[in-house]
């Protein structure tokens, strides 16, 4: 593969969550992936310890995949799905729909998680309002969620810098359940803790509070991954279906993350044996090829809102130009296929006792304070420099990037996520990385 020259103006490109000056003063680019490794621009193979941004689940640049979308974008480029279609649309819809728990077989398409998550909020708004009761408006989330960065999202979501600079505008009607996290009772952990099932009693409150009438949803991440890999305590989503259930509240299961073999199933749904009215997704769902997202309504909802309305009107004003676009349905298509041809979910079910091995062998070393984990996912706690929250799991991202081997952290928290592909020995490296690194790191 021919290098091209490293770019020397990184200005004009405003990044994403990121720290744009401190990185461009030292900037971290990745030129080329394949399998289990990002290739740098310097010519340094990067283990990939976690699938991208979690959600590279069948491991990078798969000849199948590739293949489907070239072959797509030189037959059909784009298609309108707004009173027009495609098959692949369909078909995409079809093969999504076969892996969700039974009863969750109507797919609506976005371009990404957050468009997943305002979709959801949305489609539950619309559900009560054409069963006639439209009254239920309030949205309840859950400290420490994320859901994304549109203004549903934020508003449900519980991450305070992500809600602070938009405060004044956020959605008025919604309120938190408490988060699930505490040291305390449950460090570490294998597998899901023990202590906090009640937590979801939560809810008994909230609907005391404001009454169930006025109550249209409850939205969560099944395990919450981006504010730190939260594991749900035994028990606790069962709690929330059934208060719900009780009220006539719908469940929301954010899956953008878990979603697609992260646990060892197709959905958290599915591992857990909790069955949600609505999921979103996103990534992994073609193996992050081409921007594309979901959001799984039961029959019920769905019927609801599309049977309510007149014949030949539009039952649900909501849509993206992109939904569906060809080029993500032939990848989520070849992905789908990829995973079962595979058995990829099966696989991150097997390799799961020996990731949860590795990550609790750091139990002990310098600055953990917790270890926590479930299928592929794990979260490693630092405790934290004084006055300088972050700044040590940065430094360990940063070494540990050095040192060929890419983590996610966030506050002082490491992530750790890797394709579904991931061998032992390279699970072993992963955290023997780290185990080396926190060894240097003050
Ligand atoms: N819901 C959940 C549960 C997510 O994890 C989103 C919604 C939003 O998806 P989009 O596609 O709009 O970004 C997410 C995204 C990290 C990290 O390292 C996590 C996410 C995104 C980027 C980084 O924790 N989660």
């Amino acid at each position: 593969m021919t290098s091209r020259p490293v770019i020397d103006d990184l200005s004009s490109f405003w990044m994403p969550f990121t720290a744009n000056r401190q990185f461009k003063a030292a900037p971290r680019l990745l030129e080329s992936a394949r399998g289990m490794y990002y290739r740098t621009t310097d010519g340094r193979e990067v283990l990939d310890g976690s699938a991208g941004l979690w959600c590279v689940n069948a491991g990078h640049a798969r000849e199948e995949i590739v293949a489907a979308i070239a072959e797509q974008a030189a037959t059909l480029d784009f298609a309108p799905t707004f009173q027009m279609g495609h098959p692949l649309a369909f078909e995409a819809a079809s093969k999504i729909a076969e892996i969700m728990p039974a009863g969750l077989d109507r797919v609506f398409f976005t371009n990404s998680g957050s468009e997943s998550v305002d979709t959801a909020l949305k489609i539950a708004l619309a559900y009560h309002r054409a069963r006639g009761e439209g009254q239920r408006t309030k949205l309840i989330g859950r400290e420490r969620g994320y859901h994304g960065v549109g203004f549903g999202g934020i508003s449900v979501g519980g991450i305070a810098p992500n809600r602070k600079a938009f405060s004044g505008q956020l959605l008025p009607a919604v309120d938190h359940l408490p988060h699930t996290h505490n040291l305390e009772h449950n460090a570490f952990s294998k597998g899901q803790p023990g202590w906090g099932a009640h937590l979801a009693d939560d809810l008994e409150r909230i609907v005391a509070l404001h009454d169930a009438s006025t109550i249209a949803a409850v939205i969560v991440e099944p395990v919450a991954g981006s504010t730190g890999v939260l594991i749900p305590p035994q028990g606790y989503l069962q709690r929330l279906r059934e208060i719900c259930t009780k009220h006539g509240i719908l469940l929301i299961f954010d899956e953008v993350i878990t979603g697609f073999g992260r646990l060892g199933k197709a959905t958290a749904s599915e591992y857990f044996g909790v069955t949600p009215d609505i999921i979103t997704m996103a990534k992994a769902i073609n193996n992050a090829a081409v921007p594309m997202g979901g959001v799984a309504a039961s029959r019920t909802v769905h019927d609801t809102i599309v049977n309510s309305g007149a014949p030949g009107a539009i039952e649900l004003f909501h849509g993206y130009t992109y939904s569906a676009h060809p080029l993500a349905a032939a990848a989520a298509i070849a992905t789908q296929d990829l995973y079962r041809r595979e058995g990829l979910f099966e696989r991150a079910h097997s390799l799961a006792p020996k990731f949860e091995a590795a990550a609790h062998a750091l139990r002990g070393e310098k600055h953990v304070k917790d270890v926590r984990n479930l299928g592929l996912v794990a979260g490693i706690e630092l405790e934290s420099r004084d006055g300088a929250p972050g700044a040590r799991a940065y430094e360990v991202f940063v070494k540990c990037f050095e040192a060929g081997v890419l983590i996610r952290f966030t506050g002082d928290i490491l992530a750790f996520s890797p394709p579904l592909i991931v061998s032992e020995e390279e699970i072993a490296r992963l955290f023997g990385t780290v185990r080396d690194v926190l060894a240097t790191v003050q």
